[in-house]
């Protein structure tokens, strides 16, 4: 794979969404066109799915099948979208990608993390995103942003020990691999978050160029 692959985490209303509109027009004024995608979802089939795991049911979803679910969609994503536009050497954004498993699934469900590295080297192979910015933001912040904007979806309606959860494994990857990750306090003002997302944009084009 030639090109650069970043994925963008962080806890509900981090503001993975605005600040990924940020990082693509700055790589454009640069000259790099990036694909921008996101996760649950990214292809018609793995949108689906994403409703599915989004939307409330009268059903409880078994835990084991979210996570089932979730790998499925991603399956669809990496092979139909993610890989070839790796390959053609392009910038690829995902909002969100497989730490979101490990924080929701793993931290949020309480799913065995080897479980879910066993999936995600089924699913994968070798393939890891080669940077991922986790914007990080307390959850009573996140959360008021995702009251503000719109109904809350199936995790958003989460309890605040799941969010605690979710949170703190995403630090905790972050500080256990901090070659790939770089964290980001989300909590401030936008234009203030933008600022530190700097040094990040700088970092994918050079890569992009390498
Ligand atoms: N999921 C996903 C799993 O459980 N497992 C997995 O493996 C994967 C991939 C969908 C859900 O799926 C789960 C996790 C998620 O719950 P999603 O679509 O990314 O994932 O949904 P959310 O995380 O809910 O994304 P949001 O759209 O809610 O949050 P964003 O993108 O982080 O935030 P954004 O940019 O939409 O901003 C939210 C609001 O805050 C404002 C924005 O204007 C917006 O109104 N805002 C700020 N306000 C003030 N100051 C700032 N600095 C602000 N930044 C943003």
């Amino acid at each position: 794979m030639t090109g650069v692959f970043v994925t963008l985490e962080g806890p509900e209303g981090a503001g993975k969404s605005t600040n990924l509109g940020y990082v693509a027009d700055a790589l454009r004024r640069a000259g790099c066109e990036p694909l921008l995608t996101r996760e649950p979802g990214g292809t018609p089939i793995a949108e689906l799915m994403r409703g599915i795991l989004l939307e409330h049911h009268e059903e409880s979803m078994d835990p084991d099948a979210e996570l089932l679910l979730v790998f499925a969609a991603r399956a669809q994503h990496l092979n139909r979208v993610i890989k070839p536009a790796l390959a053609q050497g392009r910038v690829v954004i995902s909002d969100r990608f497989t730490d979101a498993t490990y924080a929701y699934q793993g931290g949020g469900r309480g799913i065995d993390a080897a479980r879910i590295a066993a999936l995600e080297n089924w699913t994968q192979g070798s393939l890891r995103p080669d940077l991922t910015l986790v914007l990080d933001v307390p959850v009573e912040v996140g959360m008021a942003r995702a009251r503000a904007r719109s109904a809350l979806d199936r995790f958003e309606s989460e309890q605040r020990a799941f969010f605690d959860a979710v949170r703190e494994t995403y630090l905790q990857r972050a500080a256990e691999h901090p070659a790939r990750y770089r964290v980001v306090d989300a909590s401030g003002e936008l234009d203030q978050v933008q600022r530190h997302l700097e040094p990040v944009i700088t970092q994918i084009l050079e890569r992009w160029r390498a």
